[in-house]
Parts: structure tokens; sequence; C-alpha cells
């Protein structure tokens, strides 16, 4: 009874605590500001194993376990404990380390001890390169800052809660969907959970440089422009790039920020071709970094793309953030290379990322291998249009992704979303997500993936979403031939756009069971899917205003709508390579078409 009445009372302490763990009055702290360009810092790397519990009724939080075992109130025993727990490997989803977590969703604690003697005048953060989907950290019992958003960075000010010696960090980590969220309940991807990125310290010195801009001037490529921001009030810095033997002093301009501005006339531009990048260092009376950096300009007239100014077609393919040959999220530079190395096979110059911000490493790498980039918010189909939260929280989300990586050359596309339907609320929504891109980045193109056609008439694809005007670049996304009639009714589909704007088809496809033959017409056969790749290519070689096309998928991905058994098994199966890698018959297809349009110099450079 005694123990009913205890449980009853955790539980209801859970629900006044409301919502996401208790002793959220503890957490005042944001995030600081973000720290850009991590890796061009000194830092501690907390990469490893943690010890973890699971909290399955989220009261970790009530039950104090950011004390790390210590008693409070007038218990002596806790009933909880790190240091004896198993563990997790940081960076990595809890789900695919443990079979018993595999579908868990909810709360875990992660809990890891670690030596560290802080060097004096040193301002120090701890930084998590992601956590699906909302973090609260602790630092030697103090509550250091809260996160939400699974596929951003973060980092909190640690200074003062660190000690000479042993430190013990605590991070509660929930990864339970809602319809408020960013994305919202029914992702058609796994819900990875944990702490799926990096985990550091990062040491600075007490005035530093924490994010900065540098962008060829559109006006005048010729020209390179950008501003730096610092924690303190260092009045100058300076950038200077030395292979082109060019600097300049940074002074105070608008907005708390130093500006600047560099002639480089012998600059090599940023291409797929040749994806030059130069060592940009910059420096104040402070601190001093340095960054790799790519210079190009991209823009639209009517509806073409322009990369440095001249025509360009997206020859792309989608990439969910999946390893190959392995199960879980994607990491590091290694995963980074062989899933964008798949895409330079099937010849591609571009990748659109979906449906969120991928791990840096990803976008670092693109930038090496001549790859553009589409980044993406995980605004994705059902999203509460109407909720001002929902919206702050796909607005900071955006802001961080753009923060992260607005001096990546590769990206020049920022999307604000993915499979919206139609509606003022959602208009609305789109255009302050749209307007906060502007502001943040003018430098690049806004697009969002659309499905909303205007298809009365039978074969018509008129692709009319109001919220095209808003946009610089419209993606589509349709699946004749899948979801929609059969692969032959590409032949006489006609497309057609009011607007006067470049299109992408963004997404099309069907599903193979890598090693499943059978006729054309037999759906999850690689001789169907390549069928459907076959009368899509035909078909969009038809479209005048098309400058690019990034078909679903690269890779087999798991997904929770998936659950065919044999066929499917969990995995949504229009990958060109299956989870193991293994090539279907549809990737030779559109290598082919790559091939031809790159031999054909269709408008491909
Ligand atoms: C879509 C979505 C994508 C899905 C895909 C599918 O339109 O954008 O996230 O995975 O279709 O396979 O149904």
């Amino acid at each position: 009874m005694m123990k009913l009445i205890a449980r009853s009372l955790w539980a209801l302490t859970g629900f006044v605590c409301a919502g996401f763990m208790c002793g959220g009055d503890l957490f005042a702290q944001s995030p600081a500001p973000l720290i850009q360009n991590v890796a061009a810092r000194k830092t501690v790397s907390l990469n490893g194993d943690w010890h973890y519990l699971v909290d399955q009724d989220d009261e970790g939080g009530s039950r104090r376990y950011y004390l790390n075992g210590k008693p409070y109130g007038n218990r002596d025993f806790v009933e909880y404990g790190f240091n004896t727990a198993p563990t997790l490997r940081v960076p990595g989803d809890w789900n695919f380390q443990r079979p018993e977590l595999q579908y868990y969703e909810g709360t875990i604690w992660y809990q890891k001890t670690f030596a560290y003697h802080p060097p004096p005048g040193t301002h120090i953060f701890l930084y998590f390169g992601a956590a699906n989907y909302r973090a609260r950290v602790w630092l030697n019992e103090k509550p250091l800052c809260e996160h939400e958003g699974g596929f951003t960075p973060f980092n909190c000010e640690a200074t003062s809660a660190l000690q000479d010696g042993a430190n013990v960090v605590i991070v509660s980590v929930n990864d339970t969907r809602r319809r408020e969220d960013i994305p919202s309940l029914t992702p058609d991807w796994f819900n990875y959970g944990g702490l799926t990125r990096d985990a550091m310290l990062i040491e600075a010195p007490s005035d530093f440089i924490q994010q900065y801009s540098i962008q060829l001037d559109r006006a005048n490529p010729r020209r390179i422009d950008g501003w730096i921001r610092t924690s303190g009030s260092s009045p100058t810095a300076t950038i200077r790039i030395p292979e082109l033997k060019v600097s300049a002093n940074a002074t105070a301009g608008t907005e708390g920020l130093l500006r600047f501005s560099i002639d480089a006339p012998a600059l090599q531009l940023w291409t797929p071709e040749k994806p030059k990048l130069y060592k940009v260092e910059i420096g104040t009376a402070t601190d001093q970094i340095s960054d790799e950096v790519g210079f190009r300009t991209i823009e639209t007239r009517g509806t073409d793309i322009l990369l440095n100014g001249r025509p360009v077609f997206l020859r792309g393919i989608d990439i969910h953030e999946e390893p190959v040959g392995r199960s879980g999220r994607a990491h590091g530079e290694a995963d980074a290379l062989t899933l964008l190395g798949f895409a330079k096979e099937l010849g591609c110059n571009f990748v659109r990322l979906a449906h969120y911000p991928h791990d840096e490493s990803m976008v670092r790498t693109a930038d090496r291998l001549g790859l553009m980039v589409w980044s993406e918010v995980p605004v994705y189909q059902g999203v509460d249009f109407k909720n001002q939260q929902t919206l702050a929280r796909a607005t900071q989300q955006l802001t961080e992704m753009i923060t992260r990586d607005r001096n990546r050359a590769a990206i020049i596309l920022w999307s604000v979303s993915n499979e919206t339907p139609k509606g003022a609320d959602r208009d609305l929504f789109l255009q302050q997500l749209i307007k906060t891109a502007r502001t943040l980045d003018s430098s690049r193109l806004i697009t969002t993936a659309t499905n909303q056609t205007n298809s009365t008439e039978a074969h018509k694809k008129v692709f009319d979403d109001p919220i095209i005007p808003d946009l610089d670049v419209f993606g589509v996304n349709e699946y004749i031939g899948w979801y929609e009639g059969v692969p032959a009714d590409l032949d006489i589909t006609t497309w057609a756009t009011p607007y006067n704007k470049p299109m992408i088809v963004s997404e099309f496809g069907g599903e193979a069971k890598y090693g499943s033959h059978g006729s054309i017409s037999q759906r999850w056969t690689e001789e169907n899917q390549e069928e459907i790749y076959k009368h899509q290519i035909a078909a969009l070689r038809k479209i005048p205003f098309l400058r690019g096309t990034s078909p679903w998928i690269l890779k087999d991905f798991r997904s929770p709508h998936r659950n065919l058994p044999v066929l499917q098994d969990g995995y949504n199966r229009k990958g060109l390579i299956s989870e193991n890698g293994e090539r279907k018959k549809a990737f030779y297809v559109l290598q082919k078409f790559y091939r031809e349009l790159t031999a054909a110099g269709v408008r491909g450079r």
C-alpha cells in the first residue's frame, strides 16, 4: 500500500511538473550562443561510454537523478545509481545499442565522470552536436542548460560549474514525439533517441570569436564580405587568406558585429568540378581560429539557377542520415564519405539532406567533394501551424542550422519544410520561417518541397502551391507510378506552373527489395523500380522549367510505417541501394541519366 501511495505521488509530481521532467524551474538557462566551427577549437572529447538509466515514468527530475546518487531531504537512501549502471556509446542512438531499447521512446539519463583541470582564464562550454529530442544538462549537480530539437547543436556555459579533478556530467534526453514539436508525430523515419552526435568540452579565451560569416559579394564576385561576432568587446579583428595574400581589418559595424570586406581578384571559385577551399584565418587580440572556406555565388534568373553566374542543373539524390551496413544513426566523416561516395558514383553534383540538418561532417565532406547541398529543417507534414510555440521551435532549429553551416559553400538551398498542406495558417508559418532565413542569410536560396498540386484534370500537374511566390526555387515531390497510377502515366502527364521560377523534382521513386525480381509491373521488384525510373526520367526531360532532380532516396531506411514482412521488414525500400549498400537496377538508370547530362554539358557546370 505504502509503495502504491509513493508511486502515485511520484506520478503526481511528474504530472504537476507538467510534460518533460520535473525540476523545470531549475532551468532558467538556455544554451549559450552557438559556437561555430568547433573543430577549430581546443576541445576535450566526452565521447565514449556513458552510464545510463531508463526513466520510463519520467520521474528522474523529481527524484533528483542529477544529484548523482546523493540522498536529499530526510531520506538516507536513493533508489537509483549510475556508477554500476550499464553504458551507452556517445555519439550514438540508444535504439541500436541494446535490443531492449530498440523501440523505446521516452527519457534516458546519461552520466559520465571525467577528470579535468580547467585551464585558468579560460571560458569552457559543454557542447553536444545533437541530442534527440529534449535535453537537460547538469554538471556537478548544477543545472547548465536545456535544449529542444534533435538535429542541431548546442553549447552550455560550464566555466563556473567545473571542478579541478573529478567532474560529473548528467544529461536527461527525452525523445517522446508530440504533435506540437518539430518534427510532429508521424515522420516517415525512425525516431533515433539519445546523444547522437559528438559531446565535448570547448575551451575558449574569455573574449573569443563566437560566430562569423564569410561570403562572396553577390554584386561583385571578386570581393569577400563578412562579419564577426565576439563574446566580449574586441574592437577589431583581422581576416587573412594566406594563399591569396589578402587580408582585412574588421571594425565595429551595426548590430554589435565587426564587419569587413576583402578584395580578392585572384580568387578561384568553388564549383562541383573544382571545390576549391581556402584557409581563412580570423584573429582578435585574444583569439585566433581558422576555417576552410569555399567561395561561390548562387542566385536565380527566371527559371534558371545560376552558380557563379552560370546556369546549373542539379543532379541530385535524397539522403537520410543512416549509415550503410549498420543500424542506427550515421555519424562522422567515415559515414559521410560512404554516403556521399555513392552520390558521386551516381554522377551527382547535388544532394538533398532529408529531412533535418545532418551531422556537420556531412556538410563539411560535401564541401570538399564538390556536392551542392539542400539542407532542411524537420517541418514535416502534420505540423501544428496555429501554435506559436511550434513556430518558435521551428525558428530555433532553422537559426541553429544556418548558424552552424553558414560558411559552407556546398550549401546552396535552405529548405523550410517538406510536404505541408496548403492553408492560411501553413502559409503564415512558412512565410515567417522564410523571413527568418532571409534575415539570417541573404546569400542563399530558399526552398521547400511541396506535394500540393492542382490536378483536377487527368494527367495534368499544375504546381501552384501558394507558398511558391515566397521561395526562390520550389521542390516538388511526386510519386507517379508508385502512389499514383502506373509508370506509363508519366508518358502522358503534362507539367505546368503559373510561376516563373526554377523547379526541382525533390522526390520521386518506388520501392524495391534488393534481389527481388519479377515483371516490370510487379511491386517491390527491382524491375518495377527500374521501370518507374525510366518513365520518370523520360518525363522529366520534357519539363521546361526543371532545374534539378533528387529522387527518393539513396538508401533503404528504417521507418515505423513500413511493416510488410519479408519485403519491407521495417524499411522504406525506395533506396537505390539496400541498407547494406547493394545497388539495385534503378541505381544504374539514374547513373546513366546523370552521365548523359554531364557528357552533354546540360547546364551541368
Ligand atoms: C514522401 C516524404 C518522404 C517519404 C516518402 C515515401 O513524400 O517526403 O519522407 O519517406 O514520401 O516513401 O513515402
